[in-house]
Order: structure tokens, then sequence, then C-alpha cells
């Protein structure tokens, strides 16, 4: 399956719950009880009471100028109005240095064998830091996506130092020229501020094994937790400083919504989104296709 039909199947509960919900509407005459109908079909679907409340009064002012053909038009410009910027990741340097974090389960360890995938896929060299030591075999679940991906492997003992795993990898892909380096962390919650440490630390030694790394540190969020992520990524990104998110699990979620909410409260891009299981799952999120799959009908 292409990559955009991969999105569009992906997001189908969204697409339910959001575009189909409100397709009554888009017939009827734009009128208050027909907005307010909308804003509330807006936050089931878990953009987020602001965001939705912004949405609708921003249609509301350009209906009263008479910019307004049609809802749909209308509701898809605004999306896509909230969601527009970069997408993606920009490799910056070599090797370029990835930290990958989040809490218990939403996906870290599979979406850095997808994106081990797909740099491989593009002819280059990474490298993957099995920096979970913490939980029992998870350094041979990311062992066995280094083995598919052909992917060179770091790793220390179960109970290790994650910082030292994370420094170590920097080292060897140097030394064996590695385009890419990515970190594995163990699930955390953000409550939890001695784990929190752990993870500045890793950051701070990233940093002294090169100028500049962790190139990137992104926060993996499960799509399916909806609004309650937002609180996840605030902790996080107020320890270490997030440069994005990972929205996983998209194809369980009727609550993509929450890409808007991500952009619109926390300021941080999304960069990649999960839509499967499979290996081909993770795709660089492009704001115009997100919002073209979110709308297209069949
Ligand atoms: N449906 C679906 N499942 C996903 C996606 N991404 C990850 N998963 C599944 O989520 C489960 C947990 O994935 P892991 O990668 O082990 O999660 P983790 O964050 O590394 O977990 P811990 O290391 O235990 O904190 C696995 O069953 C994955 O297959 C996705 O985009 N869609
Ligand atoms: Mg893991």
């Amino acid at each position: 399956m292409a990559f955009f039909d991969r999105l569009k199947a992906g997001l189908s509960k969204t697409r339910n719950g959001l575009v189909h919900r409100a397709s009554s509407l888009f017939s009827s005459p734009i009128n208050e009880a027909t907005l307010e109908e909308l804003e509330e079909i807006l936050i089931l679907s878990d953009v987020g009471p602001a965001c939705a409340g912004d949405i609708v009064s921003s249609i509301r002012s350009r209906q009263s100028r008479g910019s307004v053909n049609d809802l749909r038009t209308a509701l898809k410009q605004e999306i896509l109005k909230r969601v527009t910027g970069e997408s993606g990741l920009l490799r910056v340097d070599t090797p370029f240095v990835i930290m990958v974090v989040g809490v218990n389960g939403v996906g870290k360890t599979t979406s850095i064998g997808k994106l081990a995938r797909k740099y491989h896929d593009e002819g280059l060299q990474v490298t993957l830091a099995a920096g979970d030591t913490f939980r029992a075999a998870a350094i041979e679940q990311l062992e066995i996506w280094a083995q598919r991906t052909q992917a060179q492997f770091v790793k220390h003992q179960h109970g290790a130092d994650p910082a030292a795993v994370a420094y170590d990898a920097v080292m060897s892909a140097q030394a064996r020229k590695s385009d890419v380096v990515i970190v594995d962390t163990a699930g955390r919650l953000h409550t939890k501020s001695n784990l929190m440490e752990e993870l500045k630390k890793i950051h701070r030694v990233l940093g002294k094994a090169m100028p500049h790394a962790p190139h990137e540190v992104l926060l993996v969020l499960d799509a399916t937790t909806g609004q309650n992520g937002l609180q996840q990524a605030k902790v996080f990104h107020q320890a270490i400083g997030l440069t994005g998110i990972v929205l996983t699990k998209l194809d369980g979620s009727a609550k993509g919504g929450i890409v808007l909410a991500i952009r619109e409260e926390l300021k941080l891009p999304v960069k990649l989104v999960g839509v499967g299981e499979g290996m081909d799952d993770l795709q660089d999120f492009v704001p115009e296709d997100f919002v073209e799959a979110l709308f297209q009908e069949s």
C-alpha cells in the first residue's frame, strides 16, 4: 500500500469521529447552532477546547465577512492552517543523534526500529543504542530491530547506566562513520522525578560525547491517550527540551485531533506519525497529506 493510503487507513477512526460526524452540518446553513455543534465535534476528537473554540470563532468571523462558501472547505482550511510547518527530521550533522523518550508502552522501541529501517533504505548507516537497560528483554527487543535493519548495535548489560550506553554509541558511531545514532530509553512516568533526572543525565552525556548532540529529542506519544498526552509532553519538555513529537497508534485512535492540540498548546511540531505495527507504518508528518487524508471520502 502506498504511503498516503496507509495514512488514510490509519486516520479512518479520526475521520469517522470528525469529518463524517460533521458531514451533516456541511449541507446545512451556517448559523450559531451549526457552529456550536461543530465545536462539540472538534472537542470530541481531541483538538482541545481552546483550539476548537478558536477554529469556530475564526469560521464565524470569516462567515460574517462573507468569505465562507461552504463549511467543509472552511474547516479543512482552518485545520491545515493549524498544522502547517516543518515535517520529518532534518539531518544536520554526522552522526545525527536522536534521543527517544516517553512513558511506558507508547511505541518508542518500535518507532526506533521503523526509523532505522527508513534510514537504511535511504542508504544510511545507523547505530542503535540500547538505552533501556531497565525493562527485562528491552535490549533483546532492540537488538532484533538492529538485525532486521542491518544497524550497528551498542549495548551494555541489563541494569547498566543508560547514559554510558548513549556515550559509547556516539563514540562507536564516530569511529565507524555511522550517519545516524538512535538512543532508546526506558519507558518512564513523567511524575517520577528520579527517572526524569536520569533522562537529563543521558541528554547531558550525549552533549559531552558530541557538541550539539542530541540533535533531536523526540517524545513518543500514543494517540489513543488523547489530551492526557499533553500533560506528559509538558513535563518531558520542561525536563530535557523536546524538539518534536512522534505520534504513534493513530490507526487505533479516534483522537487524531490531538495533532492540533500539540501544535497549539505545546508549540511543538509533530515530526513523525505511526499508523500501524508494520515496518513501513512510520511516516514523516506532512501537514497537507494529513489534512487531505482526513477529509478524503471512501
Ligand atoms: N497499532 C499500532 N501499534 C503500534 C504503533 N507503534 C507501536 N505499536 C505497538 O505498541 C506496542 C508497544 O511498542 P514498544 O515499541 O515496545 O513501546 P515502548 O514505548 O518501547 O515500550 P517500553 O519500552 O516498554 O516503554 C507494540 O505492540 C507495538 O507494535 C502504531 O503506530 N500503531
Ligand atoms: Mg521500549
